[in-house]
């Protein structure tokens, strides 16, 4: 029984983290300079950590923008 409530438990909060939206990129881009600083991208995703957001920085230019955002959005 114990097991089960945990499972439950684990289901509805990955539930919770999957259900949560994402601001748009507009929205994340606090500044609007056109792409998001490593500050604009963890308020955007909290649920990511640097490392992850550092990641999807994929041409490397210390920069999140749109379509890299989109990845991480949707990854
Ligand atoms: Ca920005
Ligand atoms: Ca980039």
């Amino acid at each position: 029984m114990t097991r089960l409530i945990a499972a439950l438990s684990l289901a509805l909060f990955a539930g919770t983290a999957f259900a949560q939206t994402a601001p748009s990129f507009e929205q994340a881009d606090a500044d609007a300079s056109g792409s998001l600083s490593l500050e604009e991208a963890k308020v955007a995703l909290p649920t990511l950590d640097e490392a992850a957001i550092v990641a999807g920085d994929a041409n490397n230019d210390g920069a999140i923008d749109a379509d890299e955002y989109a990845l991480l959005v949707g990854g």
